[in-house]
């Protein structure tokens, strides 16, 4: 599934790659003369190189028009080009093999690379320079071992100098799916990777042609092109091949010299010095030692695909080398593709939970999952939810009345439920590995206790709580007293549950007081303003707002207008008449709640909302004289 700009972006560019290569293809083996060897170079690369790698076919090897091929090649940059395709076909297919098999295994980082310039190294000297050469360079294989370690040596170390770094921070970035061989962004990276390899081993590559330590592009025509008129093939013995030699002024265009596989074959013989070669590979070291080392300084280098593959991480984060993958993992976006249902902007959540009883116990089922829950017009947010709702359904029952609550944990990672301020058995208080194991995805646990309190509580996850209530995990329980007069009474009730989220760039991020964590949308029960509920009341009726903390991350200073209200509760706790107070703001923290009884005196529109401006508005819009946390009380 395409969940972000650049999974486009690079659809259109590997249909493009596709295209590119099959071009390549059809020509190199209708129209191009020249060796196997050289033809699959050209469509490899093309392959990891897409249209860059199609243009330097056209402009440096494409016989322009028939016989043209010698002449066509000859100039010292395209037979540095030709060089380049030639290391760069055999090492990035070694490199990008090993780097599947890693991010599968699930090696760290550094050792990746390692691994990849090992594989890519062998799979270019072993293969692409010894084996498929032999047949045109002549001599034994190991010879052919011998006299092309240096140069490949040389041009390894300045591909993976471009290729190192490119994969570390590309792959190790915000978007860590670039880590998945599964996903479009690792072939991206992939192929950038490439791209800056041939770009860094270029240079050095014309240098070795030029000083004849490497080939170039060469031509290689059927002898019945040459001969004229002889029926022989050039898959026959007597391929007919012309090397070409950039400095070489040769009278024998055209018709070339006769190779025989497997004996004699063709020397090369340089003019360099021991100095210029060795001054050349001790620069390619160093390159490759810069390329390899000097991301450690900012990455952390010793993550794997495993540990955070696949995560996508909030703008402004901060990950240095230091950074643990756990810390990772806990701040990256809600995986959009987990989502299994989506609620437009009418589904309201906090929905009163039926029940069954069984022998005596009201048995509620919980479940939690991934879903795209609507807090405005037009904007969503994907969220983990319990029943497909947000907030979670109330859970509405009696003091005295025995409950049980089956929890399936249908998330990505694993979770459990506090019943937040009740008195029950220890090992029903839900936090992960304290008092019990955590319920792992797939699996149910079931809480069961009998409610000795009344008034106003919640429940929320006790597992990764930053992230998993932040992303959405949270739902008011609601504890009538056994003697109804122990009641606050009110003509109207209204619960408000808090939320603060993070969405961005298409993704929503567990908000939290850390960098890159700040939150841009709030919502009460599910909502942001203009979307929230307005309440009705007729004058001199009385509303009592239960205020629930279900927010992670701000005291939220609520504030009623139309006059100051009664604080009746604390926690859940009914205050005694004489020690009740008068307010017109209260400090709602995480995991407090207040119950407060305020009287409609004058008609009009009257609001409820945070004294935090920015907490009113929608990602830092006004709508309709504000956002987020506000409710309108409609008094006539
Ligand atoms: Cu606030």
């Amino acid at each position: 599934m395409l969940i972000q700009p650049i999974d486009y972006f690079l659809l259109v560019w590997f249909i493009l790659a596709a295209a590119s290569t099959l071009y390549v293809g059809i020509d190199q083996y209708r129209n191009n003369p020249e060796p196997v060897v050289m033809k699959w170079g050209f469509i490899l690369v093309t392959l990891y190189m897409g249209p860059l790698g199609l243009l330097l076919y056209i402009l440096a090897d494409k016989e322009p028009r028939p016989g043209e091929h010698e002449d066509f090649t000859r100039p010292l940059w395209k037979q540095g080009v030709g060089s380049t395709i030639h290391c760069v076909a055999g090492d990035a297919t070694g490199i990008i093999l090993a780097a599947v098999v890693t991010a599968t295994l699930g090696l760290p980082m550094w050792i990746d690379l390692i691994v990849e310039y090992l594989a890519g190294f062998a799979f270019g000297l072993f293969i692409f320079q010894s084996l498929f050469m032999k047949s045109m360079m002549g001599g034994t294989y190991w010879e052919n071992v011998r006299k092309s370690f240096l140069p490949e040596f040389i041009s390894m170390n300045f591909m993976m100098a471009g290729m190192a770094p490119v994969m570390s921070f590309l792959m190790m970035g915000r978007d860590m799916r670039a880590m998945e061989p599964t996903e479009l962004l690792f072939w991206g990276v992939m192929s950038i990777g490439v791209i800056a390899g041939f770009t860094l081993a270029y240079p050095a590559n014309v240098w070795l042609v030029a000083r004849k330590l490497k080939h170039g592009l060469m031509t290689q025509r059927p002898q019945s092109e040459a001969a004229g008129g002889s029926k022989h093939s050039a898959k026959e013995e007597h391929a007919h091949m012309h090397h070409q030699e950039p400095d070489k002024a040769d009278g024998d265009r055209g018709h070339g010299k006769d190779v025989h596989s497997g004996h004699g074959g063709h020397q090369m013989k340089t003019d360099a010095t021991t100095t210029q070669v060795a001054a050349l590979g001790a620069v390619s070291l160093l390159a490759l030692a810069i390329g390899m080392i000097a991301p450690a300084n900012w990455l952390n280098m010793t993550l794997s695909a495993r540990d955070v593959g696949g995560a996508i991480m909030p703008p402004g984060m901060i990950m240095d080398r230091d950074t643990p993958a756990d810390a990772m993992r806990d701040m990256a976006a809600a995986d959009p593709r987990l989502v299994t249902a989506s609620y437009d902007l009418a589904t309201r959540g906090d929905q009163e939970l039926p029940f069954k009883m069984e022998n005596g116990v009201k048995v509620f089922e919980l479940k939690a999952s991934v879903i795209r829950w609507t807090i405005l017009p037009g904007v969503t947010v994907d969220a983990y939810a319990y029943n497909g709702q947000i907030p979670g359904p109330r859970i509405h029952i009696r003091q005295g009345d025995r409950i049980r609550v089956n929890v399936t944990n249908g998330l990505p990672e694993e979770t459990t439920v506090h019943w937040h301020g009740l008195i029950l058995p220890n090992q029903m208080d839900g936090p992960a590995e304290i008092t019990q194991k955590p319920i792992e995805p797939g699996e149910t646990y079931s809480y069961e206790f009998t409610a000795t309190q009344h008034g106003t509580y919640f429940y929320h996850p006790h597992a990764k709580p930053d992230r998993e209530q932040a992303l959405g995990l949270y739902g008011a329980l609601i504890i009538d007293p056994a003697n109804p007069a122990d009641e606050v009474p009110a003509d109207h009730n209204y619960v408000i549950q808090l939320q603060e989220w993070l969405k961005r760039e298409g993704l929503t991020f567990p908000s939290m007081p850390m960098e890159g964590g700040q939150p841009n949308y709030f919502t009460i029960n599910g909502k942001a303003y203009p979307s929230t509920d307005t309440i009705h009341m007729k004058v001199g009726e009385t509303l009592k707002v239960r205020f629930i903390g279900t927010n992670n991350s701000f005291i939220h200073p609520m504030h009623i207008h139309g006059g100051p209200f009664e604080v009746v509760a604390r926690d859940g706790e009914t205050i005694p008449a004489s020690a009740r107070f008068l307010a017109d703001t209260i400090n709602v923290g995480p995991g407090q709640r207040y119950d407060v009884i305020w009287t409609a005196r004058k008609p009009g529109k009257w609001l409820i909302h945070c004294h935090i401006p920015h907490h009113t508005t929608n990602n830092n819009v006004e709508e309709k004289g504000g956002g987020g946390l506000m409710v309108v009380i409609d008094v006539t």
